[in-house]
């Protein structure tokens, strides 16, 4: 039977660190299906589709890392592509608390299934889409911090260049 995993997020937009746990999953498991929130709190620079295209865009040539949106619950989006697994990042002491809780809650809602924690690569446990944003706004180097398609994209959003 196929490993499916879940990967969660806004991805406003994909940044090296999500890259870095999309690619260490893919050593896990078989397929990461890369699950973009529609309806998130918080108030994203890209459309939804515009982040989807992106992380299509930068995993072009990796079949097994497939791209979708999803809305409502997440686990109920889980269920629905037969996946058990939900991948998370965590960086700093902070993540830990927020992610503390959504695995609690997704852990009792969500019959059997389970989350996977990935720390985060040394070189990017700072990253984070809000910072690359505002490196990028005021007219920051961020090729360390994003796949050039992302940067491309952010600068035009900022009407750079
Ligand atoms: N290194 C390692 N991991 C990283 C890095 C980095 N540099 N940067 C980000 N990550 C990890 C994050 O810790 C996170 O695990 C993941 O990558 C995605 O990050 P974001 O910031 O793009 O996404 P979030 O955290 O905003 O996503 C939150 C969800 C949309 C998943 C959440 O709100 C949700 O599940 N919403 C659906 C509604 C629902 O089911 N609610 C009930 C759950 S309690």
């Amino acid at each position: 039977m196929k490993k499916i995993a879940v990967y969660p997020g806004s991805f406003d937009p994909i940044t090296y660190g999500h890259v870095d746990i999309i690619n260490r999953g893919l050593k896990i498991f078989d397929q990461v299906v890369v699950a973009v929130a529609a309806n998130s709190q918080k108030n994203p620079l890209f459309s939804i589709d515009e982040r989807v295209a992106l992380i299509r865009d930068v995993f072009r040539e990796e079949p097994r890392v497939v791209v979708d949106t999803f809305s409502g619950l997440l686990i109920d989006y889980v269920s629905s592509r037969r996946a058990h697994v939900i991948i998370r990042g965590l960086r700093a002491i902070s993540d830990f608390e927020y992610e503390f809780q959504i695995a609690q809650m997704n852990s009792t809602i969500g019959q059997g299934v389970e989350t996977l924690f990935m720390m985060t690569s040394l070189q990017y446990g700072y990253l984070s889409s809000s910072i690359v944003k505002e490196v990028c706004l005021l007219n920051g180097n961020i090729d360390r911090f994003v796949p050039p398609e992302v940067k491309a994209a952010l600068r035009a959003k900022f009407g750079l260049e």
